[in-house]
């Protein structure tokens, strides 16, 4: 595929089978790069009103104006609720918004990165300069390959593993099933945690909901948090959060800054009652995932 097909008339829609009969639209300005690379096509664009935007096989990973909510989203929730996260580890997360807000959080000492296509980070660093500020940080480390390969080397290594993917069709398809869940489960130190992109409760209930029944098989908790972004299908995007202490409440976050600390740390969604919120599901999908645990 390649995503110039997606514009037309100058405004890019993203469709998909994975969203049938729907598509996010947005105006297109110029479209800065376009490339096939060795995974994936990949495009740049600038809009008209949401600055540069990274698009992989014709969906969109991130725009300059809404992309804080999902990175900083699927940093702290899992982050906050580590009681030491020292050692991390983020799987994908080419764009390096995530890296970015990990490397902010004053308990991370270290955080090395996995992400497969070089190319995405050095388009990212090209365009999207604020939210690939985090690759200039002494805390990390980088390491371009595949994740399955690079967990099988590194057990019992780190406290949180953010897992920053793609959706669940091509390169990223495999992350969303039960073997990779137990390798993050083998990489972790005793006690860790994990946060995985985790989808959309109006579009993805049943992936949502297999993943929900493997990972309670593996994990002591299991929880399901999710954030709003205007540029995700239908507005919207989960995280699965899992954690192999029986102790962990993911629900109320233990590290908690305050307004002068915040705004030291450049936060603009999340918060501690944020936090607490993003657990609050809509009637729907509370019932959906209930009904998993009850068939356990
Ligand atoms: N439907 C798109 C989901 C993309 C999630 N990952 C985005 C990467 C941002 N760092």
């Amino acid at each position: 595929m390649t995503s110039m097909n997606n514009v037309v008339d100058g405004w890019f829609s993203e469709k998909s089978k994975l969203w049938p009969g729907q598509a996010m639209s947005l105006q297109v300005e110029e479209v800065l790069f376009h490339e096939r690379s060795k995974y994936q096509d990949v495009m740049v664009f600038k809009s008209k009103t949401y600055g540069n935007v990274l698009v992989l096989d014709g969906a969109i990973q991130c725009t300059e104006r809404d992309e804080f909510s999902y990175q900083e989203m699927i940093t702290h929730l899992p982050l906050n609720c580590h009681p030491n996260p020292t050692n991390v580890l983020v799987i994908g997360a080419g764009d390096g918004g995530v890296i970015r807000e990990v490397v902010k959080h004053p308990r991370v000492e270290k955080v090395i990165q996995c992400e497969i296509d070089e190319k995405v980070i050095e388009v990212s660093k090209k365009y999207l300069q604020y939210m690939s500020k985090g690759y200039d940080s002494d805390k990390l480390e980088q390491h371009i390959g595949d994740g399955f390969a690079f967990m099988n080397k590194h057990k019992k290594q780190f406290d949180v593993i953010i897992t920053d993917s793609s959706d669940p069709e091509g390169p990223a398809e495999a992350l969303f099933e039960e073997p990779y869940y137990q390798l993050m489960k083998e990489a972790l130190k005793p006690g860790g945690i994990i946060c995985t992109q985790g989808e959309c409760v109006w579009l993805h209930m049943d992936l949502i909901k297999k993943m929900h029944k493997f990972c309670r098989r593996l994990y002591k908790v299991v929880d399901y948090a999710y954030c709003t972004i205007p540029t995700y299908p239908s507005g919207q995007i989960g995280f699965m959060l899992c954690s192999t202490s029986p102790d962990t409440n993911f629900r109320e976050p233990i590290h908690k800054w305050t307004n002068e600390e915040k705004k030291k740390l450049e936060l603009r969604y999340y918060n501690a009652d944020v936090h607490r919120a993003a657990f609050a599901l809509p009637e729907f999908a509370r019932k959906a995932l209930e009904d998993v645990e009850d068939e356990d």
